[in-house]
């Protein structure tokens, strides 16, 4: 029998493959198949070679349950006893060896971005770079698989997605020369400039080691303490304290590499470059305050978002991209230093040409197996992608290699099926802990003879990654940078200038949050200090906040051309996968609402039904309406837009004892209609609806006749009307600006 609140197919979100029944199947069959929006890890064997084996041969089979030697089993809900009271026997060892896996299920999550979700996609390459790398994977029409994780960096495991953090955007391009891993962020600069900082910044931005507090979180003494004490921090920082810092979604984020990498081409010329993804949704981020509730509301609320999206077809997709620039033996541009990773190259300076496209279309099969245990690393590298001398970078291919020993239990993560490479493995590593391969041969060992000599090498022209032969100046051993990367503040600042009036709005805000959440005010005072430095109305206002004097700068600011691209508003971008909610009630027009929701489902958005209770709106009807939210269990940040298809009046419910969002509940409105209505408009979202949706509006105190609120009497007029609003994001002119920054 299925369940009676079977939600409209373009709903994403089931959890099983089938609806179930309510009674307990005890048919014995198969275990079900996998989600149709699920893929796993390819079915290549240990050393690299395609098998052409189901991926299902990974799945658990069969239709009973087993030991994990497959012994079929008659009883795991009771322990083997002496007599149903007496003493439980050691020689059970079902219950031993059920109880010794689970005792040991958890591994170390990441010392940083523990927290992630991923998805399977492909890699298109449009060609466009072979003149700068010989790169197979970057050819025309190549495709190649690819797994994407993207993760916060401080919080743990279980902690919140919308977090003001730095996210990771990891790709790992299964090539035909092997495995190619682009490890980088949404924020295309870093904390620290040197790689033996890299502790430090992470300790500082971690809980305080004592109470373990904050969680997932920069708004507190010690990260406080150490980026205004260590002023190479200031440019990456404004740009967590910018709206960059709180993505709407993994999918409206860009990413970047940023390094400078060096590309070397068939004939053997070499570029320096920056890596770019370009979000084909465009980049849009959070409000403050919408970030916040969402993480009590939904704390999975972005790996929701790319499951649902993946789910629904709508797949998130970047274009690739790469600035260029000549590699000169000073490896600067336009007196920029290409080795300097708290710097940027404005894109005005050095467009980002499109070089292939990324397109997201499977979620997981499983989340240990696949998002859990994929190991990426910067030094997974292809011929035709080489590295620079930044020094971040040398200590990356340090660093990833080495934290997996301990993380995924040994030096064999290389063959757990999502870090297994798609070409052929003949490496001579041998043994260790998880050996997955079984090798032949005696002569693990070059040279040899008795294997008959093999493996023998390559050379570039059999494929082989040669290292380009960069010359080194001659030079001093010294624990130094160079004087160019000096200036900690000239970059933040074209960063804050590029900034529209309502973003820099924002950065003054998260400065002035997070400081005040910190105890000590010579901290604060510090933190002013280096904001003197960047902008004197950036400071003076967060000093205004915190109420303590504006310091003067330390040093002249300096004088720099604004990066427009660096600004997100402006622009209309896609609408698929957007969420638009529907506050409806019985006393909504059925046809009207079945006609909206379908629109909304038409233009490629996620319609969600509100109402008073769950299951079905019309349940006599011959076509009910099925609900999603409850007034109970909604609140407006899970909505891109909300729309009304009447105006409820308060439900069963609507008090505060029962549910504390309704408070005193009177009025006509629900008030927690009325809660949804006023954060939705406070966050410059659209509202509006049809029927006597003006009402439930005006009942909400929301003036009807200001932009982005659409009240038609023709639903489809406003779900059009809605798309074209949510293609620029957010109504922009809700956050009127006070111009005085
Ligand atoms: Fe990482 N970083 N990192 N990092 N990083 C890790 O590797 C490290 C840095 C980035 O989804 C760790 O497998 C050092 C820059 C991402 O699995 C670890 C330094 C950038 C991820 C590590 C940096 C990144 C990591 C932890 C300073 C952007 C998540 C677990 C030199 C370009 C990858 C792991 C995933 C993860 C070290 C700085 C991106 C400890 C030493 C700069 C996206 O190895």
């Amino acid at each position: 029998m299925m369940s009676q609140s079977d939600p409209a197919p373009q709903i994403p979100g089931r959890p099983g493959s089938r609806a179930p029944s309510v009674t307990e199947p005890t048919d014995p069959h198969d275990p079900l198949p996998p989600k149709p929006d699920q893929d796993g890890p390819a079915t290549q064997s240990p050393t690299g070679q395609a098998t052409g084996a189901e991926q299902s041969t990974r799945a658990q089979a069969g239709a009973f349950l087993t030991t994990a030697q497959g012994l079929r089993v008659p009883d795991s809900d009771h322990s083997l006893k002496a007599g149903p009271r007496g003493p439980v026997l050691l020689q059970d060892h079902h219950l031993r060896e059920k109880i010794t896996h689970f005792d040991h299920e958890r591994i170390p999550e990441r010392v940083v971005h523990a927290r992630g979700a991923a998805a399977h996609g492909v890699f298109r390459g449009y060609g466009t770079a072979t003149s700068v790398t010989k790169a197979a994977f970057l050819a025309e029409g190549v495709e190649t698989p690819v797994f994407v994780r993207f993760s916060t960096v401080l919080g743990s495991r279980g902690s919140a997605d919308t977090v003001r953090d730095t996210r990771g955007f990891a790709t790992k391009f299964y090539t035909s020369e092997g495995v190619f891993d682009l490890v980088g962020n949404n924020i295309p600069v870093f904390f620290i400039q040197d790689a033996i900082k890299f502790p430090d910044v992470i300790h500082a931005g971690k809980p305080h080691p004592d109470r373990e507090i904050p969680q997932a979180q920069s708004a507190h003494d010690t990260f406080w303490d150490f980026v205004s004490l260590h002023t190479e921090a200031t440019h990456h920082t404004i740009w967590n304290m910018s709206d960059r810092g709180i993505p709407r979604s993994f999918r409206t984020m860009e990413g970047f590499g940023v390094h400078t990498f060096r590309l070397v081409a068939a004939d053997g010329s070499t570029t320096l470059v920056k890596f770019h993804w370009k979000p084909k949704a465009g980049v849009h981020s959070l409000v403050w305050e919408e970030a916040q509730l969402i993480n009590g509301m939904d704390p999975d609320f972005h790996r929701r978002d790319l499951a649902d999206a993946i789910e629904a077809g709508a797949f998130p997709q970047w274009e690739f991209g790469i600035q260029t620039f000549p590699d000169t033996p000073e490896q600067t541009f336009e007196g920029i230093d290409l080795l300097d990773p708290t710097k940027i190259v404005p894109e005005e300076l050095a467009p980002v040409q499109p070089i292939g496209l990324l397109t997201l279309n499977a979620n997981p099969k499983n989340f240990f197996a696949e998002t859990e245990q994929v190991a990426f690393h910067p030094g997974h590298l292809v011929p035709g992608i080489d590295l620079t001398d930044d020094p971040l970078l040398a200590g990356r291919l340090f660093s990833y290699l080495d934290t997996q020993i301990t993380r995924l239990g040994g030096p064999n993560f290389a063959q757990i099926p999502i870090n297994r490479t798609h070409a052929p493995i003949n490496d001579m590593q041998r043994d260790g802990f998880h050996q997955d391969a079984v090798h032949t041969g005696v002569a693990p060992y070059r040279p040899n003879s008795l294997d008959g000599g093999c493996p023998f090498l390559a050379g570039a022209d059999a494929g082989a990654y040669v290292e380009t032969p960069v010359a080194v100046p001659a030079a001093t051993k010294v624990r130094e940078a160079p004087a160019s990367f000096d200036d900690h503040f000239g970059q933040a600042r074209l960063f804050w200038l590029s900034l529209s009036d309502v973003e820099r709005e924002h950065v003054v805000g998260a400065y002035t949050f997070e400081l005040a959440k910190c105890y000590e005010d010579a901290v604060r005072e510090r933190a002013l200090g280096v904001l003197a430095n960047v902008d004197e109305h950036l400071c003076a206002a967060v000093a205004a906040g915190l109420g303590l004097p504006a310091p003067a700068p330390t040093k002249p600011t300096a004088s720099v051309r604004p990066s427009p691209a660096l600004s997100q508003v402006g622009g209309t971008w896609p609408v698929a996968g957007r969420v638009v909610g529907i506050v409806a009630d019985e006393g909504s027009d059925l046809g009207a609402l079945r006609a909206a929701r379908d629109a909304i489902a038409g233009a490629d958005m996620v319609p969600l039904i509100i109402a008073p209770t769950g299951g079905a709106l019309g349940g006599s009807s011959a076509e009910p309406v099925p609900v999603q939210r409850t007034f109970a269990a909604a609140r407006s940040v899970e909505f891109d837009a909300v729309l009304l298809a009447s105006a409820p009046a308060p439900a069963a419910d609507a008090y505060g004892a029962r549910d504390a969002k309704a408070g005193s509940g009177t009025g006509e409105l629900d008030p927690r209609v009325a809660l949804i209505l006023a954060e939705a408009y406070r966050h410059a979202k659209v509202v509006g609806g049809w029927s006597t949706a003006g009402e439930a509006l005006a009942a909400a105190g929301i003036p009807v006749d200001s932009p982005g609120v659409l009240v038609e009497n023709d639903p489809a007029a406003v779900v059009d009307a809605t798309a074209r609003l949510l293609a620029t994001h957010r109504v922009w002119e809700r956050f009127p600006s006070t111009g005085q920054l």
